[in-house]
């Protein structure tokens, strides 16, 4: 019995102390130690021990028992801080290497520049109102004042979806729902995508975006219109622009204009980006037509009102001196990225 034990106590010194990994170990934590282990055998054994040697071998069982927990448990403290070393070797990060670099994303120079018109605007009190993109004939064209034969309302120039249901051409439909809300005064800048069945140029695209602005209230005359256009004008290109209102004709305001700014690059001189002229036409303005607001509703003894309308992509390409306006659609990231 006592030569068993010291066999099996040698063996399993041996066995642990040569444990390659936790799973070897626990193996033979289980084959020594476990219930049906050969320790636990041992100590079942017990019963055929003479009963005067039975203390005696007792008190053996038992040491060689602890012997092998201690091992054991010695063993499996190597065990771990091995393999957490290892870890902690694999996870170390060097820190004074250079970092991955994310790109991050930006506005847009429409964005951007609908942004300034806005800020503008809204500091000389006007809301930011939005419309829907598909319109009745009735809210594009009718209210406005542009009648069935008129040229604007042809189908090469717009996209009609179903019978009098179309892409807006212009903005202007928001102001017309605006009005119909009853609640005046207004003072209101809409700006959006608008759609034209037009080719695709430098200058030209079928989807573009307009800023259109109207103004409703008592005593509004085309000085107000004037002083308004040239402090957005001041504000947008610089204190010291020059602007001109030239005669004009729209359907939907009477008198109507046009506004040219002076040439920001040579101050009026005449240069190549304002082609010698010395002025750059910005925008279109007028006094909303009477009819306009008969339509829906207003009474025009009391009130009157001014209009205009701005391309957004004009504006763009003018202030940031681009002369194509396709690159403005074709997210080459080596254009955007100057932004
Ligand atoms: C209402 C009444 C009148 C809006 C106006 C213009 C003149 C104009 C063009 C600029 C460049 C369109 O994008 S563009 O091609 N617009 O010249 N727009 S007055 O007049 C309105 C709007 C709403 C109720």
């Amino acid at each position: 019995m006592k030569e068993k034990l010291e066999k099996i106590k040698a063996e399993a010194l041996e066995r642990i102390r040569n444990a390659s990994s936790m799973d070897n170990l626990n193996e033979f934590r289980v084959m020594y130690l476990g219930k049906k282990g050969q320790m636990t055998e041992v100590l079942k054994s017990m019963k055929t021990v003479a009963p005067e040697e039975r203390a005696q071998v007792g008190q053996m069982v038992n040491d060689a028992k602890n012997e092998i927990e201690q091992c054991f448990e010695g063993m499996k403290k190597n065990l771990e801080t091995a393999m957490l070393n290892s870890r902690l070797k694999k996870e170390t990060i060097d820190v004074t290497l250079p970092g991955t670099m994310h790109k991050t994303g930006h506005e847009h120079p429409n964005s951007l520049v609908l942004k300034e018109v806005e800020d503008i605007f809204i500091g000389m009190g006007y809301e930011v109102v939005s419309g829907p993109e598909v319109e009745y004939d009735h809210y594009n064209f009718e209210a406005l004042n542009i009648p069935a034969n008129h040229p604007a309302k042809d189908e090469q120039d717009t996209f009609y979806i179903d019978g009098d249901i179309l892409l807006r051409t212009q903005t202007s439909s928001c102001q017309i729902h605006e009005m119909e809300k009853g609640i005046l005064p207004i003072r209101m800048i809409a700006p959006g995508r608008v759609f034209r069945s037009d080719n695709v140029d430098a200058t030209h695209s079928p989807s573009f975006h307009q800023i259109e602005g109207l103004v409703v209230d008592k005593n509004i005359t085309f000085a107000d219109l004037k002083g308004t256009l040239n402090e957005f004008c001041r504000q947008f290109f610089g204190e010291n622009i020059k602007t001109k209102f030239r005669p004009h004709h729209f359907p939907f305001t009477e008198p109507s204009a046009e506004v040219d700014v002076s040439c920001f690059k040579c101050g009026g001189k005449g240069c190549r980006f304002c082609k010698g002229e010395g002025w750059i036409e910005i925008l279109g303005c007028g006094q909303v037509h009477p009819h306009v607001l008969e339509m829906v509703g207003i009474d025009t003894n009391e009130y009157t009102g001014f209009a205009f309308g701005v391309g957004l992509e004009r504006l763009t390409l003018l202030k940031y001196e681009i002369d194509d306006m396709r690159l403005l659609y074709e997210n080459d990231l080596r254009f955007l990225n100057q932004f």
